[in-house]
């Protein structure tokens, strides 16, 4: 089994559709191992996305991810970490195939309702970014 780090971002939860994508999570057989709801400051924002400090998108993304609540999550699975980037679909909406969720609720690509983790080391770093050890049990 694998873990993964996942986000139902702050448009997804605005809109009232944090319910049906953690339907879809369940329907998948993910195991919802860690789930809270946090509203995240800039800099809580600007630390998770540091990968991409010098990408031009950076402040517009850590403005958006610290625009209103959102939902963080550990899930497992076999291969957790490509299951849940397939469910999630294109990072751009536009580009996402049919049943994705980011087809499904996402409105373009900075705002595109779910995150997830794209490797074990960015899973690990994720998942200890948010959740202590004694939360995942
Ligand atoms: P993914 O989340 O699919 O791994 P990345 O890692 O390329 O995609 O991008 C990280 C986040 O940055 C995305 N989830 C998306 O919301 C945002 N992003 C990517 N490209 C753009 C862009 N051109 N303009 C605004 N936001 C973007």
């Amino acid at each position: 089994m694998e873990r993964t780090f996942a986000i139902i971002k702050p448009d997804a939860f605005a809109a009232g559709n944090a319910g049906k994508i953690l339907a879809r999570i369940y329907q998948e057989g993910f195991v919802v191992v860690g789930l809270k709801k946090l509203y995240l400051s800039k800099v809580e924002a600007e630390g998770f996305y540091y990968v991409h400090r010098e990408r031009p998108f950076f402040d517009e993304l850590t403005d958006f991810m610290s625009s209103g609540p959102c939902l963080v999550m550990v899930l497992e699975a076999e291969q957790a970490i490509k299951k849940w980037r397939d469910l999630m679909g294109a990072t751009d909406p536009a580009e996402a195939a049919d049943g994705t969720l980011r087809k499904e609720f996402g409105t373009f690509v900075g705002e595109n309702a779910t995150h997830g983790s794209d490797a074990p080391e960015t899973a690990a770093f994720e998942i200890s970014y948010f959740f202590a050890g004694m939360e995942l049990l």
